[in-house]
């Protein structure tokens, strides 16, 4: 069966020998807006995993089916791919040299990425000192011009808006159309792997793009006959940096979850539509809640996740606790970005490192196993 035909009858997807996976464009271009005669800017992006979470639900309280989508696993660790493979390959086709973003990291990493596979030049602009070890490592190792900005990503982004403007440099961040349709290609394949949609999509929200382009790709999906339903779109934003909950920009935006440490979201009004349309939320957890669905995912269910992602999770445990999630019939939570982004915070989490011994008897002395020697165990 073709990937095409699969798709109408709502079965589950995957690639096959027939039609192997070539990223999220090849899938789904008939959604896309793409030419055949384009030429595809891709890293093999997408068909990211849908994993059921049967223990984190029992803990968190949940009865209805609960999943996360894991975007971790894409190929720059981040969602961000999905939206930079359609801006990338549109900025080519017309006649791009250079791509610019503002970035409290992922984005910049994408970019990075992308422009190198591209064969141009990426410049992003980043919060200094903001932003998690990992992703200024994709930025550099792929030969992006990274500028350090005495500032918040808020601050970046109005450089960037600014200096493209200016120079014959194409901006990359969400205001770029192509960002939000590329990104919605994660809806899609959320209904192939569930067979329709869930009834309840939590997420982090930012910059607020993403929410935007799941919303709309269940509308899409929906429109086209292979969906029957809108999820409630339930959005968190750290409660240090939620202008969205509070209904005002926030000047200076503070939360552990760097990610997220936004202030004045580009898509603020985008996703209060999403909320309104659907029938959804958009709230905020604090930095606790965050750090506890985070550990929650990494010891209950071996998923490690960038911290602002759990904030999904965390919204989840904080419906269920009081109560309002009785009326889910499914559930995902997007974990946009992998937990080995932001190393250094796994293991300032951890504590103190176990000190370090050579012989055996030390080993045991500090595993705490007791001296039985001989003893069968
Ligand atoms: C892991 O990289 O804004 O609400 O500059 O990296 O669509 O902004 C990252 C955002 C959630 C929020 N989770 O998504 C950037 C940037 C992770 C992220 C978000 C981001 P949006």
């Amino acid at each position: 069966m073709s990937q095409r035909e699969n798709h109408k009858t709502g079965g589950p997807l995957g690639p096959t020998a027939a039609k192997p996976w070539r990223g999220t464009i090849d899938a789904y271009r008939e959604l896309l807006a793409v030419s055949p005669d384009t030429s595809i800017v891709t890293l093999y992006e997408g068909n990211t995993p849908l994993i059921p979470v049967p223990r984190l639900a029992r803990k968190l309280g949940v009865s209805a089916p609960l999943y996360v989508k894991y975007e971790g696993l894409n190929p720059t660790g981040s969602f961000k791919d999905r939206g930079m493979t359609l801006a990338v390959t549109k900025a080519v086709e017309a006649g791009a040299r250079a791509i610019m973003c503002a970035s409290t990291g992922n984005t910049s990493a994408s970019a990075a990425a992308f422009a190198a596979r591209a064969g141009i030049e990426a410049i992003v602009l980043l919060p200094a000192g903001k932003v998690a070890l990992g992703k200024l490592s994709q930025a550099l190792q792929h030969g992006a011009r990274v500028v350090a900005i005495d500032g918040n990503f808020d601050d970046c982004l109005n450089l960037v808006k600014a200096l493209t403007d200016k120079h014959p440099i194409t901006l990359v961040n969400s205001l770029n159309p192509h960002r939000i349709e590329g990104q919605t290609t994660a809806a899609y394949e959320v209904c192939d792997a569930l067979g329709d949609a869930p009834s309840h999509l939590f997420i982090p929200v930012g910059n607020a793009g993403n929410i935007t382009a799941y919303h709309r790709g269940f509308e899409r999906y929906k429109d086209a006959g292979r969906s029957t339903q809108i999820p409630k779109m339930m959005g968190f934003q750290a409660a240090g940096s939620a202008p969205i909950v509070l209904g005002h920009i926030v000047e200076n935006p503070e939360t552990l979850a760097t990610a997220i440490r936004i202030g004045n979201p580009a898509s603020w009004k985008l996703a209060e539509a999403a909320r309104d349309k659907s029938g959804g939320i958009i709230d905020s957890v604090t930095d606790e809640e965050i750090l506890a669905a985070w550990h929650l995912l990494a010891k209950s269910e071996g998923i490690f996740c960038e911290p602002a992602s759990a904030a999904s999770v965390a919204g989840v445990l904080k419906l269920a606790a009081r109560d309002e999630l009785k009326d889910a019939e499914s559930i995902v939570c997007v974990l946009t970005g992998h937990g080995l982004k932001d190393p250094d915070r796994a293991v300032a989490e951890a504590g103190e490192v176990p000190r370090s011994v050579a012989d055996l008897s030390a080993v045991e002395s500090v595993l705490g196993l007791g001296d039985k020697a001989g003893a069968n165990r």
